[in-house]
């Protein structure tokens, strides 16, 4: 059903606690390019398909406090497959994930995220180059940009989730949707902004 190195893309999700719904709403709000006329992002976050372990599929995310295997969410997600997969992808994909399995959330690129969200730029998340941490969505477009393949149209270091998810449906040539669940989500916090 899946292939390692799939990226999973996923939509706004219901509430599930303070911090990760403000974070979700955060990165959302910041990622937004209202300078394309959008008037929000789609995906909030990005990880990828690891393997099928036992009847489960994982996937690695890089999401706070560290990037980690954990079982791969089915709902409010989609999934993109690169088509023409070279020889050797999955080896290549393996040995980035597994030396990047415990590093650290990095909160700063963050950061840096909304102020070139402020400023209309990538000079921000340009200046901090920190190989050891990244943010989920530069996690993900690491692996492609290593294999030479990019899944975005910014460097890893400024690409947030919703520019992974723009590139892979505006390059169908490239990328295909493999899988897609998304059911109309009831939330549980109807009084905060949606
Ligand atoms: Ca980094
Ligand atoms: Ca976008």
């Amino acid at each position: 059903m899946f292939e390692p190195g799939d990226i999973i893309c996923t939509y706004r999700r219901k509430y599930e606690g303070p911090f990760r719904y403000f974070l979700m709403r955060l990165i959302l709000f910041f990622t937004t390019e209202w300078w394309r006329g959008e008037k929000t992002s789609t995906v909030y976050h990005t990880e990828l398909v690891y393997d099928k372990i036992g009847d489960l599929w994982f996937s690695v995310t890089m999401e706070p406090p560290c990037c980690r295997l954990q079982k791969m969410p089915m709902k409010r997600v989609v999934v993109f497959r690169l088509k023409d997969k070279p020889d050797g992808f999955e080896g290549e994909f393996r040995s980035y994930v597994n030396v990047r399995l415990g590093q650290r959330y990095d909160y700063v690129k963050l950061f840096m995220c909304l102020l070139d969200w402020v400023f209309h730029t990538t000079w921000f998340t340009n200046r901090v180059r920190n190989l050891n941490r990244d943010i989920c969505s530069e996690f993900t477009a690491g692996v492609y940009k290593d294999y030479g393949i990019p899944c975005s149209k910014l460097d890893p270091d400024s690409t947030k989730p919703d520019d992974i998810f723009d590139y892979c449906v505006e390059n169908d040539n490239i990328f295909e949707k493999v899988y897609e669940e998304r059911k109309h989500v009831n939330y549980s916090l109807p009084f905060l902004w949606k």
